[in-house]
Formats: C-alpha cells, structure tokens, sequence
C-alpha cells in the first residue's frame, strides 16, 4: 500500500516527513522517485498525475488532488472506479478566509482611491461607509464560500451566497439555481468567485454578468483564471461599470509581460496565493481518508467526476 506525492519537490519532502512520523507503515515516495516497482503504488497525491495513470500504475485505488480544486486534472486517464478527492483541509479555509477578508476590506475602505491619492500626494478623506450599507456576495457555498461568508458576517456586512442547490447559512441571503442569478447579482456591490472550474462555470465572469451588477461594483475572483472573460473585465473597468477587481488566479497564470492588466490602477494581481495547503493539516486528513478507504466509507471530499467539482 505505497503512497506516491508528485508535486512540488519542497513539499514532497515535508509530507514524507510527516509520513514517516504519523504512518511509518505507509511507504511514501515523492515523484520521480518511485520505489522501483510501480505496481504497488495504491495512492496518488498529485497536482497533476503522471501520464496515462491506468497503465503507469495500473493498481492505483485512490487519487488526491494537493489542492482544493481538481479542474486541472485530465481524469479522461483515470478510469472510472478510481476515486478522486479533493483537498478539504484547515489551512486552505484559513488562508481564504484570511485573503478574502483583506480584499473586502481594501475594496470597501477605499484603499484603491488612496493608494492614487498617495501617488499623487493628495490627502483627501473619503467619507467612511457603513459595513451594513455594503452589499457582498460570493458565487459558490461550498467550503470556502461558506467560511469566507461566515467570517464576514461578523464585520455587519450585508451577505448573499449563490449555488447550485442552496444553503442555509446563519445571517446569509442564500440563492440557490441559475434562475436565482439575476436577484442575487443586482444586490452585490463586491462579488467574489469561489467557484469550481466546470463547463457549467467557464467564463461566467463576462460582459452579461457585469452589467448585472450595480453600477460601480467590484470583482474579487479566488476561483480559477478561465472563470472570467479577462477582455470584458477591462471593458467594464473602462466604462465604470466595475470600479475594482483584485485578481488572485489569470488565464495564463502567469499574464504575458505586456497584459494590460498587470499596470491597470484599478486592478490588484496576486500569484495564486490566496491559499495553499497545509502539509501538517492535508497529511491529517489524508491518513483519515485512507482509514475510510479501507473501510470501505465515504471520503471527505470524494468529487462526483459526473459534476466536475
Ligand atoms: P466546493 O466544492 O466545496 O464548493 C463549490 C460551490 O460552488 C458549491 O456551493 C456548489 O454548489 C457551487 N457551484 C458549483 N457549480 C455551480 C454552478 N454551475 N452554479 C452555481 N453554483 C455552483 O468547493 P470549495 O469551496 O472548496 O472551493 C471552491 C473553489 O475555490 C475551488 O474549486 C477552486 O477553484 C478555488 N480555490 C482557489 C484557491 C486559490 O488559492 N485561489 C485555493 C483553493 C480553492 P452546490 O453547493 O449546490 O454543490
Ligand atoms: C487549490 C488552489 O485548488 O491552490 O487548492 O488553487
């Protein structure tokens, strides 16, 4: 029953560590190294798995992805009884929440408008809005949606959440279906996409969408780059519609050098950093999740390959 990490050789290096300290049993290799013989690999952590994973481990019985999202896995190689799980951990929840927090917070206290003042040397107070005057709302309920709205909350901000199936969510106007959408984005002033990247969800963030907004509303996206249409992001930015948007992931990530994004006054570009998994807390609940694996019950967050997320 080995373990094979293929990611970043850094991290490799702490998993085995933690491996070794809490299931010595287990062997762990981290890519290229594997232990010599393939077969006996049973388990894959992986940003990516290697090609063809059916024949270049042809006894594989779980996949995790290293990361919340699984949209950059081409699972068309994994077959189909194979599970595949996602990462639901601690730190992932911290770090977006954390991010999350500090973008609502520049956008809504007008650090965008200050941060031009300051280049101009111009010293001109905007007036202070209430926290329950500013209305928030995050596409996707999920794990992350649901922290970041929870903590939120707590600054007397007024929230709304979307999904696909709807919520309940202590103080949080929950919108549940794609009919849903119109109501949901005309009370948002700061919209955040903590979506999963799925067809369903591919360049929503688009022309349509803005213009549903209020005039003057700003972007925060923390879900993947081709969730947003980046061309009609700088239109809206041109025409007001949109004040601000802070970017955490782009379509390439890295942007080519000359993206008029990177140097846009009203745009905050961050290198997908909004959050990362844990070594400490992921090794945690992956050990958990072989145990239910050999027990044969569900594990947290086992993806529906059929839905995409
Ligand atoms: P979850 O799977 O827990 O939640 C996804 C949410 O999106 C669910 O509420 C789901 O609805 C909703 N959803 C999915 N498809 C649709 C749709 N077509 N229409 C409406 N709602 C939809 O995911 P997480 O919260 O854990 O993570 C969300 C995403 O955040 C990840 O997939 C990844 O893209 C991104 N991420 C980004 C990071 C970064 O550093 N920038 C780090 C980690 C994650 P329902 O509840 O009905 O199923
Ligand atoms: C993730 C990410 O999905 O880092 O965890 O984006």
């Amino acid at each position: 029953m080995t373990f094979l990490y293929k990611g970043s050789p850094e991290r490799g290096a702490q998993w085995a560590k933690l491996f070794a300290q809490k299931a010595p049993e287990i062997p762990f290799h981290v890519w290229p190294e594997t232990g010599g013989d393939l077969t006996k690999i049973r388990y894959l952590a992986a940003w990516q798995p290697p090609e063809d994973p059916a024949r270049t481990l042809p006894n594989l019985e779980v996949v995790f992805s290293v990361g919340a999202g699984v949209d950059q896995f081409d699972l068309s190689g994994v077959p189909a009884h194979i599970p595949v799980v996602r990462m639901i951990e601690p730190g992932i929840v911290e770090g977006m929440v954390e991010y999350v927090t500090h973008a609502v917070l520049t956008i809504h206290r007008d650090h965008f408008d200050y941060h031009l003042q300051q280049q101009q040397k111009t010293w001109h107070p905007l007036p202070v809005r209430a926290a329950s005057s500013r209305r928030i709302g995050v596409l996707g309920l999920g794990v992350l949606g649901t922290a970041v709205l929870e903590q939120l909350r707590l600054f007397g901000f007024a929230c709304a959440g979307w999904s696909r199936s709807g919520r309940e969510i202590e103080g949080v106007a929950c919108y549940a279906g794609a009919n849903t959408l119109d109501a949901f984005l005309a009370r948002t002033d700061i919209l955040i996409c903590l979506l999963p990247l799925t067809d369903a969800t591919r360049g929503l963030l688009n022309t349509a969408l803005f213009n549903k907004l209020p005039r003057g509303a700003s972007l925060i996206q923390t879900g993947r780059g081709p969730h947003l249409n980046q061309d009609d992001l700088l239109a809206a930015l041109a025409s007001g519609q949109l004040q601000n948007a802070i970017l955490d992931v782009t379509d390439p990530e890295p942007l080519p050098d000359t993206h008029p994004l990177w140097t846009h006054p009203r745009v905050r570009i961050t290198p997908h950093i909004a959050s990362e998994t844990r070594p400490d807390s992921a090794v945690e609940v992956v050990l958990e999740n072989l145990r239910r694996h050999r027990e044969g019950l569900p594990m947290l967050g086992q993806i529906d390959r059929n839905r995409g997320y």
